[in-house]
């Protein structure tokens, strides 16, 4: 009795051995798959398909008739903006604005303009009254000569002092910004449409008027 273990290495031998054994050899075959006998077997089952080859190089365009053009293909990106477009036609004229409103400016202004001239007129009659004397609007430059020129005033009387030039800003008819002042209290107000002119009161203070109000003068002649 042979060992099993070395059965199949035996059958082996032993079917190679009778070679032309066809009983043997086709027992054999039911029990080992590896066996070559060397007599016509059928073809075995078909072997899985294998991997798929490199693809292969491009062939020559078909000799067929050209085929059917495909559907339209995706929407491209936006494209770059455009250059400006030439400057559109004239519009039509507008309508005609409200000048009401420019109008009563107008009217304001011109107002304001010939109250100026008015008191540009006044201090210049003034200065001009004085000049002829040889002499200049009195300005008090302290408490003294305020009280002098109230005394020879005896009354509301000009000084030679406006912010005609810069209005808030008072200096001499002469040039030169006050070195004294004596202002009634809330004075000075430019009170209404505007007071660019300077009067000394019966009681020494100062009030500032319009230019065009009608008050003596006194002129002051250089020491
Ligand atoms: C105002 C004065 C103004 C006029 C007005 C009649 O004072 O600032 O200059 O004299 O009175 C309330
Ligand atoms: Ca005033």
């Amino acid at each position: 009795m042979f060992p099993f273990s070395a059965l199949p290495v035996l059958l082996l031998w032993v079917v190679t051995a009778s070679g032309s054994g066809t009983t043997a050899c086709e027992d054999a075959q039911k029990t080992c798959s590896v066996i070559t006998c060397g007599i016509p077997v059928t073809n075995g089952t078909p072997g899985r398909d294998g991997r798929d080859g490199a693809k292969g190089e491009k062939g020559e365009p078909g000799q067929g008739p050209r085929g059917l053009q495909g559907p339209p293909g995706k929407l491209g990106p936006p494209g770059n903006t455009g250059v400006p477009g030439p400057p559109g036609a004239k519009g039509q004229k507008g309508d005609r604005g409200d000048s009401s409103v420019a109008e009563s400016k107008l009217a304001n202004l011109e107002q304001e303009l010939r109250t100026l001239k008015s008191e540009l007129d006044h201090i210049k009659k003034l200065k001009a009254l004085c000049a002829g004397l040889r002499a200049f609007v009195a300005t008090p430059k302290n408490a003294e000569e305020n009280k002098a020129i109230q005394n020879v005033a005896n009354g509301v009387a000009f000084l030679g002092i406006t912010d005609e030039r810069t209005e808030g800003k008072f200096e001499y008819v002469t040039g030169g910004r006050l070195a004294y002042s004596n202002w009634k209290s809330n004075e000075p107000n430019n009170h209404g449409s505007g007071e660019d002119c300077v009067v000394l009161l019966q009681d020494g203070l100062w009030n500032d008027i319009t230019c065009s109000s009608s008050f003596t003068a006194v002129c002051e002649f250089p020491a």
